[in-house]
């Protein structure tokens, strides 16, 4: 089989040219991937969120998927209730996916998520990650990291970020990936295997975005690798509870240094007023992270 790059990707796109997101966003890059290894047979379920934007509305959507819009908090039991649907009809082969925000998935969302992973319901739930609630203004949700500045946390976050991946992952889900669009490869190869599951499957993705972290929007993909190489972003996978880890990440794991992450938070002006202190603060949160990733034991090869 050939190794899988940009050029053998397949052709197939269910993404049309032109859609409603924001110059440089981030989303864009793995919306279009992501359909693109899901390929066909699948009915998305979308909260309220920036993926619905981007998407647009009928009969203006620039999408070839079948998507239900659904409400903020119930992307998990909208999905469940597709799958039974989708069940009750024989229709076994079609993949049920469900595709929030963090706001969507590790607030407001958190208990139709955990109670579908809890009964392992048959379904691939994605998290796009901006690290805030975005459409509505950039406020603070549960995933913005620690001393970032948004509407409603002027002065910047006093909390660390919640850790939805383990937390998916202590649910003893068949599958939890963490995924760049800054990786497009490794992207597409995680929601291959996730679609080729059984169970329930989450994916979580870290999404750069320009507005909302105050940068210039040529720069998303490079912030993409710089959150991976400084640490603040780790690309693995858990499969049947065995850790693993992809590219930049494999190799911190396997003794190459971490950039710091001083470089990351200057680079962008949602952290314009963090001080010394914080930076500190926030290197000893990535390098605490890695030492815990030693604890759980990790497969060191790709
Ligand atoms: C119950 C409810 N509360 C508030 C809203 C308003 N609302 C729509 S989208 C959104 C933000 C979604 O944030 P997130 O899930 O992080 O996705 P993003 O906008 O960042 O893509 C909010 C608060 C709503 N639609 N429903
Ligand atoms: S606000 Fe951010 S995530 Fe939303 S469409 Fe714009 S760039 Fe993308």
């Amino acid at each position: 089989m050939k190794k899988l790059t940009a050029v053998t990707m397949p052709d197939k796109e269910y993404m049309l040219p032109g859609n409603r997101s924001c110059v440089g966003c981030g989303l864009s890059i793995a919306y279009r991937h992501g359909l693109k290894a899901l390929g066909d047979s699948v009915i998305l379920t979308v909260p309220a969120s920036c993926l619905t934007v981007l998407q647009g509305m009928y009969p203006v959507s620039s999408m070839l998927v079948p998507c239900l819009n659904t409400a903020f908090e119930t992307t998990a039991a909208s999905a469940a209730g597709i799958r039974a649907g989708l069940d009750a009809l024989g229709k076994r082969d079609v993949t049920v996916v469900g595709w929030a925000g963090d706001g969507g998935t590790s607030d407001i969302g958190i208990q139709a998520l955990s109670g579908a992973a809890e009964r392992n319901t048959d379904f691939i739930y994605i998290c796009y990650d901006n690290e805030g609630y975005m459409n509505t203004g950039t406020q603070r949700s549960g995933s913005t990291p620690y001393g970032a500045v948004t509407s409603t946390c002027p002065s910047g976050k006093l909390e660390h970020k919640k850790d939805m991946p383990m937390i998916m992952a202590a649910h003893n889900i068949p599958y939890v990936a963490t995924v760049s669009p800054s990786y497009p490869i490794d992207l597409y190869e995680k929601f291959t295997t996730a679609k080729h599951m059984k169970g329930t499957r989450y994916l979580h993705l870290l999404i750069p975005c320009p507005p909302g972290w105050g940068y210039d929007p040529r720069y998303t993909v490079k912030i993409g690798r710089m959150a991976v190489l400084c640490g603040m972003f780790d690309l693995y996978e858990i499969i049947n509870g065995k850790l693993s880890f992809y590219g930049p990440s494999l190799r911190i794991a396997t003794g190459e240094p971490r950039e710091p992450v001083e470089a990351y938070i200057r680079a962008q002006n949602r952290y314009r007023d963090v001080s010394m202190e914080v930076v500190e603060m926030l290197q000893e949160w990535v390098d605490k992270k890695w030492e815990s990733y030693k604890k759980m034991g990790y497969c060191e090869t790709d």
